[in-house]
């Protein structure tokens, strides 16, 4: 058996045996945190959580008046793009080299940040508030009343409390490029919908990876963005590989480009949509592409993964899916 065929039954085998074709549904009231950890933390399995968030006051307070009136004055890190694509591969065309590139991070007051979102004429570029830093905790505890500092039910599945807390709001035009977390994450929405676009750790021989060079935006006169190569010095997460390089995804599933990437055509996208008031339990490992409606806010909590057998079995796969790009001798794993 040829080694495509070997990674076609895996994936195939996996949708038909495990993951199926549709997110399920399921009220958090209706299963024991232990029906959960065996049904879907153990399984692997994302679920959509219904009415998961939507009794907490947060669901009624937080709005544009809310925010404004209570925080207005608050200093917030908000990311910047030219397009709304923060994190993600972009063509420089001075350079003419594609690049992995980090928004702009820019301190504003919360006023001005609903501002720019609300005023696109105004305020050039996209404007997202996403740090990835525990930053609800750490940079909005004023937002804790109208929450839960932790999901009692889920601190109980994953055996601990959550390792972050982020706190998402932005512009429809902000995309999150495909890309995978160590955390076992349960994202609630707030208000407006995210749109999800899952693949499972099966379907990492389909999904190209390329090394960039590492950029970072900046906005030289008023709407004038360059990709300044220079400019990437720290994130939250460690990118770069032992090269210097940062290695991301190069495809955009809303655009897959098939002539460059055919393989892609075996995977099997997942979509889920998850409504203010709703949750998504996204497990460790998956592969996620996310959207969202104007002014989303959303609460995410990042709980440690196990590193245990199923640890095992995806580097074991991304170790054979490296040998084949090996010996395919192409620029794409
Ligand atoms: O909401 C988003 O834009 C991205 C969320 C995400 O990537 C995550 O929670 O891991």
């Amino acid at each position: 058996m040829r080694m495509e065929e070997i990674f076609k039954s895996l994936s195939e085998e996996a949708r038909e045996f495990q993951y199926g074709i549709s997110i399920p549904q399921i009220s958090i009231k209706e299963v024991t945190p232990f029906e959960f950890y065996r049904t879907y933390v153990s399984a692997n399995q994302p679920v959509l959580i219904k009415n998961a968030c939507n009794h907490w006051p947060a669901f009624l307070k937080w709005n544009k008046e809310y925010f404004c009136n209570t925080m207005g004055e608050k200093k917030v890190i908000v990311s910047v793009t030219p397009n709304g694509f923060a994190d993600a591969v972009a063509y420089d065309s001075i350079t003419q080299k594609e690049y992995f590139v980090l928004p702009e991070e820019r301190s504003m007051t919360f006023s001005e940040f609903w501002r720019a979102m609300d005023h696109p004429e105004k305020y050039p570029g996209v404007y997202y508030l996403q740090r990835q830093n525990s930053n609800l905790t750490e940079e909005l505890p004023e937002l804790l009343q109208d929450m839960e500092r932790h999901l009692p039910w889920a601190t109980e599945v994953f055996g601990s409390a959550p390792d972050a807390v982020n706190f998402w709001a932005g512009d429809q035009r902000a995309v999150t490029s495909m890309h995978k977390d160590p955390y076992e994450n349960i994202y609630c929405v707030v208000r407006g919908h995210k749109d999800f676009i899952l693949h499972p750790p099966t379907d990492r021989p389909w999904i190209p990876y390329k090394n960039y060079p590492p950029a970072k935006y900046q906005e030289v006169s008023p709407g004038k963005f360059v990709i300044n190569p220079n400019s990437f010095e720290h994130t939250t997460i460690q990118l770069e590989n032992d090269a210097g390089y940062v290695p991301w995804i190069c495809i955009d599933p809303l655009q897959p480009d098939f002539n460059r990437y055919p393989s892609y055509r075996n995977a099997s996208a997942l979509h889920v949509r998850i409504n203010a008031g709703d949750a998504l339990f996204l497990p460790s490992l998956w592969y996620h592409h996310v959207r969202q409606s104007h002014c989303c806010i959303a609460v995410n909590y990042w709980y440690d993964m196990q590193y245990d057998i199923k640890y095992v079995y995806h580097k074991f796969l991304e170790t054979l899916v490296g040998s084949q790009k090996l010996l395919k001798g192409k620029n794409e794993s």
